[in-house]
């Protein structure tokens, strides 16, 4: 679990830095399948919404910025849903009635890396504490500085309520007062909550930039505040349960702990050897990050 301060800090500041959440042998599997989706949407454009592109103005050209739906294109994705340490911070912040979802790559391809303007990641307007509703985790697969367009965070600014972040930013341009670079190393998990504003610059830097987002949501906000449906919930749990299992098969999970699922008895879910779950989100989903 965290510490009470870790929890503390949090609730304060909106986000949480933790280092090294990524074993070594996991995080170059990861660079590994990255990379191989990385040559297939660079060396062809794919014409899916999935894949997301930002023209360089420089060069005119499309560049790669975001993957979507990550556990549809790789076990080693499907078993970061069942990632001990992931969990674990998960429940301390959110409680143990919770799913995951919306898992993405955002990339920042050398030479050209887009910005990614001043947001909240679907704000709340109900929402007055970090810990309240949707946390998004991020996972570093590549050290991500200043240089290389590395997300910035205003700390505290989950407990700001409405703001008119177009006005800040026309009175500050990026440098909105007390943003916060989070430089960090690869295999480094850096979550905020959904309300804490943050952006990132464009990049002209020779390196590459991968984070793997996953958004975590409170069960019983996700139902009230985002309208997803018990049975989307269901669904989504079951990917934890599958994740859970899943990872028990990889190599690099070998003598670890498995995270054990716990939780109201409304959300509690099985998988028998002849479940089928589709790493697919369902139509209803309610957001992406
Ligand atoms: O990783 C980044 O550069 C920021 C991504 C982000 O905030 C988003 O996709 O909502």
């Amino acid at each position: 679990m965290l510490s009470k301060e870790q929890v503390q800090f949090y609730e304060e500041n909106g986000y949480l830095h933790l280092k090294r959440v990524l074993s070594h042998e996991e995080l170059a599997a990861l660079q590994a399948a990255t990379d191989r989706l990385i040559k297939f949407s660079t060396t062809l454009q794919v014409p899916q919404a999935d894949y997301g592109y930002k023209k360089n103005l420089a060069t005119g050209k499309q560049v790669l910025g975001r993957i979507n739906y990550l556990t549809k294109r790789g076990v080693e994705f499907q078993a970061l849903y069942g990632h001990p340490q992931l969990l674990d911070a998960t429940a301390s912040l959110l409680g143990d009635d919770f799913v995951m979802g919306d898992e993405a790559m955002v990339v920042k391809m050398p030479e050209f890396g887009a910005a990614v303007p001043w947001h909240r990641d679907l704000p709340s307007p109900l929402m007055t504490r970090a810990t309240d509703a949707l946390a998004v985790i991020g996972l570093d697969l590549d050290k991500s500085t200043i240089d290389n367009g590395c997300v910035y965070v205003i700390p505290g600014s989950h407990k700001w309520g409405e703001v008119d972040i177009q006005e800040l930013v026309m009175e500050h341009g990026f440098n909105l007062p007390n943003a916060l670079p989070m430089e960090s190393e690869p295999g480094d998990m850096v979550i905020h909550s959904a309300n804490c504003l943050h952006a990132s610059k464009l990049s002209r830097a020779n390196t590459l930039r991968r984070t793997i987002y996953f958004g975590a949501y409170n069960i019983d906000r996700y139902i009230s505040d985002y309208k997803a449906t018990p049975a989307h919930v269901k669904i989504q749990r079951q990917y934890l349960l599958r994740g859970i299992q899943l990872r028990q098969q990889m190599r690099y999970a070998n003598g670890e702990q498995p995270f054990q699922l716990k939780g109201s008895p409304a959300w509690q879910v099985d998988l028998d050897e002849n479940d089928h779950v589709e790493w697919a989100m369902p139509q209803s989903h309610p957001h992406r990050h």
